[in-house]
């Protein structure tokens, strides 16, 4: 292979590599290894420990689809919280809702929202924003001292390993629970059917064991391993499945949409088993 190659190591027996144009940043924050690329195929890409976690061409999928699906199935999402994702992506998407009012970012690593703001523009441009407040510290911590606040809760986190490991956890998820007002809806992003299969059951059994309503929902996001990737809903009252399309406003987004509100619920076998076995 001719050039120089981004290697992301999915696991110990599996890789995917594009090619790079340049190293735009390298540092070890206080948290991780934050590494920005310019590639071929994806543009800029933001890697932390190792793993992507966005790129310039594919980043809209999936912060459309963590974002939208929760954000609409609230009738009124007035104050929403995105845990992790100091890229600041979901954020952009969410405050195109017409009635968010607040959206609040809580990111632990200040150096992910500094380089985002620096290097990827097109995803952070929501960061300035007069409805966004962006708070440094950590979501656990964060989610633990508000009780009846939130109405939608986005949990935009990286893989369960390193700074994310407890949000991944069902005390976490507890607390998303007590943060949220009594009709408050929760999403977060649950990794690959595919390579993650123990993941996600624990987690959807966790989040059904809380929540009277749990889901999981897949989107196709082509730099993340495997290419498919889950998001799991808990709700307290609305059925994001139930919901009226009259609900869902067009904000511009191009993979979400009325349709595929609906069409990301309706999942291949071998993911809907994944949900029906004991943990
Ligand atoms: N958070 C999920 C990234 C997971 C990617 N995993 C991997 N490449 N192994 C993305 C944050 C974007 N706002």
């Amino acid at each position: 292979m001719q050039g120089v190659w981004f290697s992301e190591a999915q696991s110990a027996n599996l890789g995917f590599s594009c090619r790079v144009k340049s190293v735009l940043h390298k540092e070890k924050t206080d948290f991780q290894d934050l590494l920005v690329l310019d590639t071929e195929t994806f543009d800029r890409m933001l890697v932390l420990d190792g793993a992507i976690q966005t790129t310039i061409v594919d980043e809209f999928a999936y912060h459309e689809m963590i974002s939208m699906v929760a954000v609409n199935s609230h009738p009124v999402p007035n104050r929403v919280l995105v845990i992790g994702g100091g890229d600041g992506g979901a954020i952009r998407e969410i405050i195109r809702h017409p009635k968010v009012n607040k959206a609040s970012l809580v990111e632990i690593d200040e150096r992910v929202v500094e380089c985002a703001k620096k290097y990827l523009p097109e995803i952070s441009v929501a960061l300035n924003n007069e409805k966004v407040e962006v708070l440094i510290e950590d979501g656990i911590k964060h989610i633990k001292e508000k009780s009846n606040y939130y109405d939608v809760v986005i949990v935009d986190s990286t893989d369960p390993i390193g700074p994310a490991v407890g949000l991944f956890n069902k005390d976490f998820y507890g607390a998303i629970f007590r943060a949220l007002k009594d009709d408050g809806i929760m999403v977060a992003q649950t990794e690959s059917p595919w390579f993650n299969k123990d993941l996600i059951r624990r987690v959807f059994s966790d989040i059904k064991g809380i929540f009277p309503i749990a889901k999981l929902y897949i989107a196709n996001v082509p730099t993340y391993p495997s290419g498919m990737w889950s998001f799991t809903i808990g709700s307290k009252v609305y059925d994001p499945e139930k919901v009226s399309v009259n609900q869902i406003p067009d904000t511009g987004t191009k993979y979400y949409s009325q349709d595929t509100h609906f069409a990301v619920f309706k999942l291949p076998p071998f993911v809907k088993a994944l949900l029906e076995q004991e943990v």
